[in-house]
């Protein structure tokens, strides 16, 4: 079956890291639904080993739906109650490998394993041994080790195996038989394509994909040669995003996409940061950088390129530490702004959902820039957006912004709701022109679906 990429106009993908099952079914409810958000990316929820740290759901030991996000039955019930709140449901799905324990163990759900032995599952038939020093990937350089090798000591599936490929198939049909729309499929680079394209061949239905690909200068594999079997995330976006903000000029963004040798814009899957780069990659914009971060994202959510993930992350200092947990590493119900930091509630955030939404299909026009940081463009006749980020206010401009005249809520200060602003109004005149100021590090968005 084909995949079936993010369509209609509610594309923007909450990626709930590591929120536990019933804190995701009521976001479905009460934020994302009404916010806009057409889906919620949840964290693996297989059987995984046991442990605080947030990296245990990547090392699987069953695929049974049972793991410190909750049980089978609370998955069931989330994906019921987001898919009644509109909001389709991704799973972020590991499948190129199992556990990393050299030791074996028990798992959260209480299936025992060893590293090469998962009982009723896989034998050591159904793994790679690559000859390499403890069958380590050392170099990211050579394809054949990429693909072959262990990343991080995890187990390797066989991919090119048939039985391997149908059990994997297995786990995702049973998720989809639970009523997931959607496969994040984690560490993509370390299957081949054709291996990837003949598990989605035993599908049971057509489902959306987004492969994770990391792009890395030189190396061989790379996130091109994937498109074939559905999306890609496309990581050069958000690490060149920051240092447009960090280091180099707003101004340059103005063809920011394909131009700047990206994925095609219909197969990109794109973020401001992920959970492994808000961790591991310096230079990229993080809920840590406050303002610039929430500017950086109303910039994703406005402009044309990519389908779109709002990364919402819990609060952490130490890399490696759990989200907030009971003392059997349980994880708790999810509490905004202690503990967690639930970006995708930001105002400025949630709001351009909104915006992205209401300007859809639009072009991009009028786009005006100061040569430096502060930016502005339409989507034509739909929205308009300008970032100042600068370390000025500008004062006293008018923009051309080409929408019907009238009065707009200023939605990165203000909320629209029942036909009312919480915040400042924008008055559009008839040839198309509004006048505003804008603090330094600030902004100001319009579209058709908030106006007065
Ligand atoms: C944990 C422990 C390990 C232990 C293991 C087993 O930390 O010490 O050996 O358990 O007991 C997560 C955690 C790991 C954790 C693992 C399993 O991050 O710490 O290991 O769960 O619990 C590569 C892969 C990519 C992968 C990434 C982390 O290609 O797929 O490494 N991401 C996914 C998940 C991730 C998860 C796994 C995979 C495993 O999103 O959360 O790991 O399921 C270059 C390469 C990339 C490569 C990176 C990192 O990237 O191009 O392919 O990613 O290096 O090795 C610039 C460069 C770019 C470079 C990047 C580095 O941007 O341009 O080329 O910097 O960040």
């Amino acid at each position: 079956p084909a995949a079936a990429a993010p369509s209609g106009t509610k594309t923007v993908i909450a990626n709930l890291f590591e929120w536990n099952w019933p804190s995701v079914a009521s976001e479905c409810t009460n934020v994302l639904g009404p916010k806009g958000y057409g889906y919620v990316q949840v964290s693996p929820p297989q059987e995984h080993v046991r442990g605080n740290q947030w990296w245990v759901a990547y090392q699987p030991v069953s695929y049974r739906i049972e793991s410190r996000k909750g049980t089978r039955a609370q998955f069931q019930s989330m994906v019921n109650t987001c898919h009644a709140a509109g909001v389709k449901v991704i799973v972020d799905t590991v499948i190129n490998h199992m556990s990393g324990q050299d030791a074996g163990g028990t798992g959260w759900a209480g299936s025992s394993y060893g590293h090469y032995n998962y009982p009723g599952i896989y034998q050591s038939q159904d793994f790679h041994y690559c000859g390499t020093s403890g069958n380590e990937i050392t170099s990211y350089y050579d394809r054949w080790q990429v693909q072959n090798c262990e990343l991080v000591n995890l187990s390797d599936l066989k991919t090119e195996s048939d039985y391997v490929r149908s059990r994997i198939a297995a786990y995702m049909n049973d998720l989809l038989s639970l009523g997931v729309d959607g496969f994040r499929l984690d560490a993509s680079k370390h299957m081949p394509a054709a291996d990837i394209a003949a598990i989605k061949g035993k599908l049971s239905r057509s489902a959306y994909i987004v492969q994770e690909v990391i792009y890395g200068a030189g190396e061989p594999i790379g996130p091109g040669e994937y498109t074939g079997n559905g999306d890609v995330h496309e990581f050069r976006y958000g690490k060149d995003l920051a240092r447009m903000f960090n280091n180099e000029r707003l101004a340059y963004l103005r063809n920011f996409g394909e131009a700047w040798g990206y994925l095609p814009n219909s197969k990109a899957a794109v973020f401001v940061d992920n959970h492994d780069t808000q961790r591991d990659v310096g230079g990229v914009l993080t809920y840590k950088n406050g303002r610039t971060y929430a500017l950086a994202n109303a910039f994703m959510l406005a402009w044309p390129y990519g389908s779109k993930t709002v990364q919402s992350s819990y609060t952490f200092s130490n890399r490696d530490a759990g989200p907030p947990s009971d003392a059997n590493n349980k994880t708790l119900n999810t509490t905004c702004f202690s503990g967690w930091e639930c970006e995708h509630r930001w105002q400025v955030i949630a709001n351009m959902v909104g915006f992205h939404n209401a300007t859809q299909g639009a072009g991009v026009s009028n786009w005006y820039d100061n040569g430096y940081q502060h930016i502005a463009f339409s989507r034509t006749g739909k929205g308009y957006l300008s970032v100042n980020d600068e370390n000025f206010a500008i004062n006293g401009r008018s923009y051309y912004a080409g929408l019907p005249a009238g009065r707009y809520c200023d939605v990165i200060h203000g909320t629209f709701s029942n036909g009312s602003c919480s915040g400042p109004v924008i008055t559009v005149d008839s040839a198309g022109w509004f006048a505003a100021n804008i603090p330094a590090h600030d902004a100001v968005a319009i579209h058709v679906g908030a106006k007065l």
